[in-house]
């Protein structure tokens, strides 16, 4: 093992042994096979929107340093953990999860050995675990659980509903993000109304113009 990597696997470490109040830890990891699944798990301004952008949407925040968690609840923590390059950095992300004060996991991997979000399942159990197949050619491979080993999926590529059920799965027991998800809800009826009455209103061509 290098240096490098001990160092990373010694901090989840420390930090699972350290008795910091919920308000301090993220509540929400999310992790990813390579730094190439960025812009599926997190979402792209050229493509489709990710885990990071519905997640900022409903008031969460990223924590980047242990020791100085945001102001605003909530937080989630982002880090590349390879199943295939680095094992031990899986099993010690994993292990961790809940005693760094983890409540959901999301992870993401591609390729046809799309391994991280089974096997952090398998790990971090019984703490819950959303897996994200970032290619279609994920799907098997992330989803194919044997009885008495769960994991919960979303469809290929589909962070951002990885997101929403991770807070939905929090908000059990915060009312707050109760709230902030039926606001989201609302929002998207909204749109979709706007969409509909208009599309009537203007017929084809002109609401098809009007987009232009
Ligand atoms: N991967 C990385 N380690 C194990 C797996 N399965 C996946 C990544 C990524 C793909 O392999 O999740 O989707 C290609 O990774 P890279 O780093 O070669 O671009």
């Amino acid at each position: 093992m290098t240096e490098k990597l001990a160092a990373l696997i010694d901090s989840l470490e420390r930090e699972a042994e350290r008795d910091r109040s919920p308000a301090e830890t993220p509540e929400i990891g999310i992790v990813m096979g390579s730094d190439s699944d960025l812009d599926v798990m997190m979402g792209s301004e050229t493509g489709r929107p990710g885990a990071y952008d519905a997640l900022t949407e409903l008031g969460f925040e990223e924590q980047t340093s242990y020791d100085d968690p945001p102001e605003s609840r909530f937080t989630f923590e982002t880090y590349v953990v390879s199943a295939h390059r680095t094992p031990e950095l899986m099993y010690a992300y994993a292990e961790t999860a809940a005693d760094r004060g983890l409540d959901v996991v999301i992870a993401g991997a591609g390729g046809k050995s799309a391994d991280l979000p089974n096997m952090t399942a398998s790990i971090a159990y019984p703490l819950p675990v959303i897996g994200v197949p970032v290619q279609e050619k994920s799907l098997q491979s992330v989803i194919g659980m044997p009885q008495g080993a769960p994991l919960v999926a979303v469809d290929a590529g589909k962070s951002f509903n990885a997101a929403l059920s991770a807070t939905q799965i929090l908000a059990r027991e915060r009312p707050e993000l109760r709230e902030r998800l039926e606001a989201y809800h609302e929002d998207l009826k909204e749109g979709v109304t706007e969409v509909s009455r208009d599309l009537h209103s203007l017929g084809t061509p002109g609401f098809k113009q009007s987009r232009d």
